[in-house]
């Protein structure tokens, strides 16, 4: 459930600092939206639904944050805190986000452009969705 992609890092040899790139292969899915969240609170909470058919990729790129990843079955939880390491998020995986760090940017890669009837946003239903 939790999968980890590692983002080439391009280390200044100049000591400029550092230089991620996210390429099409990256990531199984063609990219047709970016996001971000910022200036959120610390005791915010974001997410509480899943999605039927978005891939994302979540990449901090500045400050940490908390995911917790429910497939219906098992839960696990996961630190972003390193803007070369981001969570690929498959479709059918309620997530819920929280602990961010002040200054904290989630930066988030998406599979298809905005839709609200993608979004399953009652527990309920999710287990529902994955019962079928
Ligand atoms: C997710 C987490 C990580 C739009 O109009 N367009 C968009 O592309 C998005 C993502 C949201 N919105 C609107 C819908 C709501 O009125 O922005 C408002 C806040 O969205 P939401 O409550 O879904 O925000 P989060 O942070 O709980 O969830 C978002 C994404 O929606 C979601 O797919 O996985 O970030």
């Amino acid at each position: 459930m939790i999968k980890i992609i590692e983002i080439p890092k391009i280390k200044d040899p100049e000591g400029r600092g550092n230089l991620s790139v996210v390429e099409k292969d990256i990531v199984p899915f063609d990219i047709k939206r970016v996001y971000y969240l910022y200036d959120v609170p610390s005791d915010a909470y974001r997410g509480g639904h899943a999605h039927k058919a978005l891939y994302q990729f979540l990449i901090p790129l500045s400050g940490s944050f908390d995911v917790i990843l429910k497939d219906g079955t098992n839960i696990n939880s996961v630190t972003l805190n390193k803007p070369n390491k981001g969570l690929l998020i498959v479709p059918g995986i309620w997530r819920e986000l929280e602990n961010f760090s002040s200054g904290a940017v989630c930066l988030v890669l998406a599979s298809e452009v905005y839709d609200e009837a993608d979004y399953i946003r009652d527990y309920n239903a999710f287990k529902l969705f994955k019962s079928r």
